[in-house]
């Protein structure tokens, strides 16, 4: 397989609105983010992913964008993206945009002009359908976020799609017109120096809405080599996917370099695995860490040669990992610092979400009052409709709402945890006081040294990058795992839970430590681990020590 520098970094994602802000107004911005390059370089990643700062007017935080082309006012100017750009790769930090092109907001002039003008060419840029023969809505396509994925435009008398927000109208992949109109944008942002794409529920442009087709569409992979044709084939930038129903089989036609389409995408199997099976997220049920490890492994080795695995716990649409799978109270730092090693030590290219690196942890809230997703809003007052007792509900925002990612990051124990001068837009997690970023520089056993010291061994081991995987059979609370590369091999093993766990794995001998989060050195692998220990050595099969 050829190798590419974005299988070799670990990238960073700044959620804008909420990583710091340097005017004072409350909310996140460019400027802020320039002025924290100095930090993410000490961490040591090679990318960041920038969730959206074009024109929005914010009905989905910058996932509705009106002006792809002009950057969100309260961001600040494209002459601060440009010198954001410049000031990264000064660190050799690339800039990864976040390319949100299965809508656009209702306020984005093409959509202005179609819903005015139904002969405009601008109307089949998005999907308009005719009511069904009751009169009511087509079909019985639903939004991401509550209710019908259809809404009447009274004035025509015809319904458009939105599979999220009402204020996010779906855009028509069928139309080429459109597809060129953003193939230029691509190349505009491209034409800037940027490293790259994520793309925002990509699964989606191939839909089929008469038959109620969403996501993994007829046409869409012929979609993303076309868009990989007419934009970024021919450079070497990272292009990520967000496909929420992606399996191994599906992954391997977005990202087998010989299909030429994206270098990888986001998988969700492991982010599923606590919802009751055919529900939604909101419909919890506990984590079975056997689930857990037997789902990352397969993605671990049914890729194989045909494609690369991206590897993240969290992201601004995620609880944060240490209080949804960790134990965010007793064992905070050593289940943040196991959840790191677990996920560095395997094959692909790893992923920070802000905060994670410092082991930021929920926000509940008490009333719907303090809640500002509108993923989390509709869901309430849909469910509240439903019957569910408002206890309920708020308690599922509570374990899975967007919200508890969005929180500022929190950088000092100043007021505010040092986010903003100003009215924070989203309320502070109380505990910035203990938790924040200079408390974590000044303790060298911090969680962030352990983020930075994983960082620094990709580095300098191939084996990480490149390395073969195997899974160990252990109990089920232990999730152990080798890494194997021109005859070296590390074994890396956690125990995710509260307990102590008996590892049973005497037939490989120690022959170094490379990372622990308890103090003392590895000298036995047939021993008791401690809750939430975690560790990499250097191993031997004891029969290969003959
Ligand atoms: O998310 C797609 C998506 O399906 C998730 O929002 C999902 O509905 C849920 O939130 C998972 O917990 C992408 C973006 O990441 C998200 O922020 C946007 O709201 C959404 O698309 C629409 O652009």
């Amino acid at each position: 397989m050829e190798q590419h520098w974005w299988q070799e970094v670990v990238v960073y994602q700044v959620y804008p609105r909420s990583f710091y802000d340097s005017d004072g107004d409350g909310i996140g911005d460019l400027k802020g983010i320039i002025a924290k390059l100095d930090y993410l370089a000490k961490l040591g990643i090679g990318a960041i992913w920038l969730s959206p700062v074009y024109a929005s007017p914010n009905d989905d935080n910058g996932y509705d964008i009106s002006d792809y082309q002009r950057i969100m006012s309260e961001f600040g100017t494209m002459a601060e993206m440009d010198l954001l750009i410049q000031e990264a790769k000064k660190r050799q930090i690339e800039i990864v945009m976040d390319l949100v092109v299965n809508h656009t907001s209702d306020e984005h002039a093409w959509f202005v002009e179609a819903k005015e003008n139904p002969d405009s060419l601008y109307r089949d840029y998005y999907v308009w359908s005719d009511p069904a023969k009751d009169g009511g809505v087509p079909n019985g396509l639903t939004s991401n976020f509550s209710g019908s994925a259809w809404t009447l435009d009274e004035a025509s008398g015809q319904y458009y799609l939105h599979l999220f927000s009402k204020k996010q109208p779906d855009l028509n992949w069928q139309n080429p017109q459109l597809r060129n109109e953003i193939y230029t944008m691509m190349n505009y942002w491209i034409d800037k120096g940027i490293g790259g794409f994520r793309m925002d529920v990509i699964d989606l442009i191939g839909k089929i809405p008469e038959a109620e087709i969403t996501n993994n569409g007829p046409k869409l992979h012929e979609y993303l080599q076309e868009m990989n044709q007419a934009t970024f084939g021919d450079k070497d930038l990272l292009t990520v996917g967000e496909t929420w129903g992606a399996t191994p089989e599906i992954a391997k036609l977005y990202s087998d370099p010989k299909r030429h389409e994206l270098s990888m995408v986001f998988q969700f199997e492991h982010v599923m695995l606590d919802q009751e099976a055919g529900k939604s997220k909101w419909d919890w049920t506990p984590l079975k860490i056997n689930e857990l490890k037997h789902a990352l492994a397969r993605w671990q080795t049914e890729l194989g040669e045909e494609g690369w695995n991206s590897l993240f716990w969290e992201n601004h649409d995620l609880p944060r990992v240490i209080s949804r799978w960790g134990n965010d109270r007793e064992y905070r730092e050593e289940s943040a610092k196991l959840f790191a090693i677990i996920l560095h030590m395997m094959k692909g290219t790893p992923y920070i979400y802000q905060g994670e690196e410092i082991g930021m942890t929920n926000s509940p809230v008490t009333d719907i009052s303090q809640v500002k997703d509108i993923e989390s809003i509709n869901l309430y007052y849909e469910r509240l409709a439903q019957g569910y007792d408002k206890e309920t509900i708020i308690a599922a925002i509570n374990r899975k709402g967007r919200d508890n990612a969005r929180t500022p990051m929190q950088w000092s124990a100043d007021v505010n945890g040092g986010f903003t001068s100003g009215t924070p837009w989203l309320k502070v997690n109380p505990n910035y006081q203990t938790i924040n970023v200079e408390q974590a520089l000044t303790d060298e056993n911090s969680i962030f040294y352990t983020y930075q010291k994983l960082i620094a061994l990709r580095k300098d081991h191939p084996l990480m990058i490149w390395g073969d995987f195997e899974l160990l059979e252990t109990t089920d609370k232990i999730f152990a795992y080798l890494r194997r590369y021109q005859g070296e091999t590390w074994l890396v093993v956690g125990n995710f839970s509260d307990d102590k766990q008996t590892l049973d794995l005497g037939q490989y001998a120690v022959r170094k430590t490379i990372i622990h989060n308890y103090p003392e050195i590895i000298t036995s692998l047939a021993r008791e681990l401690r809750p939430w220990e975690a560790f990499v050595t250097v191993v031997e099969a004891n029969d290969d020590r003959k």
